[in-house]
């Protein structure tokens, strides 16, 4: 057994055994790859015919008494278990977390004490509505799961990519769940919100409004889980040695910053590579390019708990950057792809009610139903209560109790005496005392009526929505605007529009009337209120309904993924196109690829065909895609460099002109030099009604320098967003008279 590294509290700031690879270790204790061994059953016995049944006589039948046969099938049966019943889609990492001052101050929690430490991590990112084998572009909200192996247990932050949530109670959640999954009479459509179901739930809960807004917006379509914040959504509490606690919401910044693909984009790669998110962390991790975060907190002493026009225990609540700062407090760093998708990423089991000695919970009804929940799912999907025994879910401090016996049990345990208090066993294991890193819930007073209700400033659903609103460019709110035309365009029910539309006129009169227009709403339905149809049998309407507290609260351009992407903007493991053929131009090429690769871009090579390039001069240079198998969807930004031949053969190709308009049309940075600036011609990019922007570099000249510089700003900046006006129609203003949807 391995000897407890728990230290008593005193002791936490005395450098601990810092070691990452503890996780690791533990791992490899079941990790095996088959290399140079012989093929056996189960029990070990080796195989010598892995290629036929045994039979009576070589034309069968086949027999009962083949055990290799059985064995091989039964197991194959047996190889599925249930999916998650939300969260089923996701992508998971190894990696290590590290701290960067003691957090003493604020929590005892021993993983938060010493910046020499690093504490094991496994990570997983999902989507929440589609199944296991479902789009990872769907606009759905991602979690963010992050499973700490520190030397007191395992602490789950089980969080997501918004830092709010639709509902404010948990006895909701199967509501939610069931409204947005596939409709149960058609199972259709699979891991989408656009459907008449998940709309007309939330046009009677106006407390999802502002979880709404982040889901129509950009944050919904992620352009990589590496570029993506992550939150801990709910209020939770940090206590310090003292037992003083505060109250601590969770972050996760992105390094790389945060950056969004565009709609019509998104749903072009879940067809060309419904994998996309899967496959660009897997990438990264493999190409060394270690996605990491920084672990920011927002703290508000307990006495503060009140000053807030809303309430610290309301989910769907956020608390602006400018009114609490967060304060970055340790960084996250995903170094190690795991070795099987299944042991790890899918038997990972992660609880909100994981914690550890200096973290606790609050009274959110919605956190506090969260800690029932996540056990019982488990018990169900890795099918008994000795999943804490899975290697992936196995704590690295030593575990000792007198939980005994149940399905797949692995422990074994020697004591006689599997009850305490006990003789028989020494009194063993014992009770520790909170100077032994025992953990010791916090002490809050309650006094209170046993009662179904909710506080006063829950109902405020509007105040925040429109904060988030009114703090997007006017580029994001574009987008939100074309998102709920495109989700309630697809709503075939007119009343559920019609209902929606008055939620979001109490958002913003200006969104509501957007809306209306695209869906050929008359502009008198904003008029209406919206109600609250989330009302107990017995209870008064009027005091279920949507009341404002008046105090304004001031935009926060934290909110905008475009403000805070500009400011992070960085060319490192972006995905360059170099789109050429056979004759491209050798100057242009070799400065590209060097170029690029100098900036910690991934260059790659799309021709018309897979093989090797003959330049002009006769080099040979490798071919990463043929346009058949990638499509610029799949691409940061578009290179196409100069050489008549190339360029000839380029501009005759319909997928090649395509290819450079649609990554025009998606805003992004296209660069041509010498000829190819004739297929941006012919692709449509600068004919006379398109205005070339920054992000548009062409030079007739040949490459340059200066040209790759402008280029690698452009792919910087991410989007030239500006050009989106002018080419997408769902950003245009509907002229036509409005008028009541059919
Ligand atoms: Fe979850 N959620 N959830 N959730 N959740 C699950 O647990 C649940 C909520 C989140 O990668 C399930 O192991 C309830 C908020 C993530 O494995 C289940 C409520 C937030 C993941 C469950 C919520 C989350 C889950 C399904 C309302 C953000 C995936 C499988 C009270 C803070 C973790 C599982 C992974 C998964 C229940 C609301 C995040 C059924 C009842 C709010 C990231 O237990």
């Amino acid at each position: 057994m391995k000897k407890r590294i728990v230290k008593k509290v005193p002791e936490i700031n005395v450098p601990v055994p810092t070691n990452k690879e503890d996780k690791h270790e533990d791992l490899l204790r079941n990790t095996e790859s088959g290399l140079g061994e012989t093929l056996t059953t189960n029990q070990g016995t080796a195989i010598n015919d892995n290629q036929n049944t045994l039979k009576a006589g070589p034309r069968g039948p086949a027999l009962l008494e083949d055990f290799i046969f059985r064995e091989k099938i039964t197991h194959f049966d047996h190889e599925r278990i249930p999916e998650r019943v939300v969260h089923a889609r996701g992508a998971g990492a190894h990696g290590y977390f590290e701290v960067y001052e003691p957090m003493t101050e604020h929590t005892k929690a021993s993983f938060l004490q010493n910046p020499k430490k690093r504490t094991p991590v496994f990570v997983r990112f999902s989507t929440v509505a589609g199944s296991r084998g479902s789009t990872d572009l769907a606009r759905d909200v991602r979690g963010f799961a992050v499973k700490f192996y520190t030397d007191e247990g395992v602490f789950d932050l089980v969080g997501n990519n918004m830092p709010v949530f639709f509902i404010q109670d948990a006895v909701k959640f199967p509501d939610l769940i069931h409204a947005v999954k596939p409709e149960p009479h058609n199972e259709i459509p699979q891991a989408a919100s656009a459907h008449d179901t998940f709309w007309d739930f939330i046009s009677l809960m106006p407390e999802s409004a502002h979880m709404i807004m982040w889901l129509m917006s950009d944050r919904a379509i992620p352009r990589s889980f590496r570029m993506m914040e992550g939150f801990g959504v709910h209020t939770f509490r940090f206590v310090n040695a003292d037992g003083v606690s505060s109250f601590v919401k969770f972050h996760w910044k992105p390094m790389l910053g945060m950056h969004s693909l565009v709609w019509d984009e998104a749903q072009k790669i879940s067809g060309k590579d419904p994998d996309y998110h899967r496959r660009d962390l897997y990438e990264a991790i493999a190409n060394g390019e270690y996605p990491e975060y920084e672990l920011g907190v927002q703290i508000v002493a307990e006495k503060d708990e009140h000053v807030f026009p809303f309430d610290l225990l309301d989910a769907t609540k956020l608390i602006p950057e400018n009114m609490v700062p967060v304060q970055r407090i340790g960084r996250l760093v995903l170094d190690r792809n795991p070795d099987n998708f299944f042991a790890e990423t899918e038997q990972v089991a992660f609880h909100p009610g994981h914690v550890v000695p200096g973290i606790d919970f609050t009274n959110d009804p919605l956190l506090q139903g969260r800690l029932f929940s996540y056990t019982d799912t488990q018990l169900l999907r890795l099918g008994g209560p000795n999943f804490h025994e899975i290697p992936i879910n196995r704590s690295i401090a030593p575990v000792h109790n007198n939980q005994r016996d149940g399905h797949m049990r692995q422990t074994i345990n020697k004591s006689r005496a599997a009850y305490e208090p006990n003789s028989l066993g020494g009194g063993c294991p014992f009770q520790a005392g909170a100077d032994m890193a025992g953990f010791v819930s916090y002490m809050e007073k309650i006094s209170a009526t046993k009662v179904r209700e909710r506080s006063e400033k829950f109902f405020d659903h509007f105040s925040q929505a429109r904060l988030f609103y009114e703090s997007q460019t006017d580029i994001e709110k574009d987008h939100i605007v074309s998102a709920f035309r495109f989700e309630l365009g697809k709503v075939e029910v007119p009343e559920i529009r019609e209902r929606m539309v008055t939620i979001l006129n109490q958002v913003h009169p200006q969104l509501a009337e957007r809306v209306a227009e695209g869906l050929g709403l008359s502009s008198a339905i904003t008029l209406l209120k919206p109600l609250n149809r989330s009302v107990p049998a017995d209870g008064k309407p009027a005091d279920f309904q949507p009341r404002e507290i008046k105090k304004m609260l001031k935009p926060s351009p934290e909110l905008s993924i475009v403000r805070s992407g500009l400011e992070h903007g960085s060319v490192r493991t972006r995905k360059v196109a170099v789109l050429a053929a056979d004759g491209c131009d050798d100057t242009d090429m070799d400065l590209l690829l060097r170029t690029l690769t100098a900036a910690g871009a991934q260059a790659k090579i799309v021709a018309p065909r897979l093989g090797y390039l003959q330049t002009e001069e006769g080099k040979s240079v490798k071919i990463h895609f043929s346009l058949l198998t990638a499509s610029s969807v799949l691409f940061d930004a578009v290179y196409v460099p100069g050489g008549d031949q190339s360029v000839a053969l380029l501009t005759k190709d319909p997928c090649a002109r395509e290819f450079v308009f649609e990554a025009y049309k998606h805003a992004k940075a296209i660069a041509a030099s010498g000829s190819a600036v004739q297929l941006f011609q012919a692709a449509g990019v600068l004919n006379g009604s398109n205005t070339p922007d920054d992000a548009v570099v062409v030079t007739e000249k040949g490459s340059s320098e200066e040209v790759m510089s402008r280029f690698i700003a452009a792919i910087e900046k991410h989007r030239n967003w500006e050009r989106e006006k002018t080419l997408r129609v769902d950003l245009q203003p509907v002229s036509a008279p409005t008028r009541k949807s059919a």
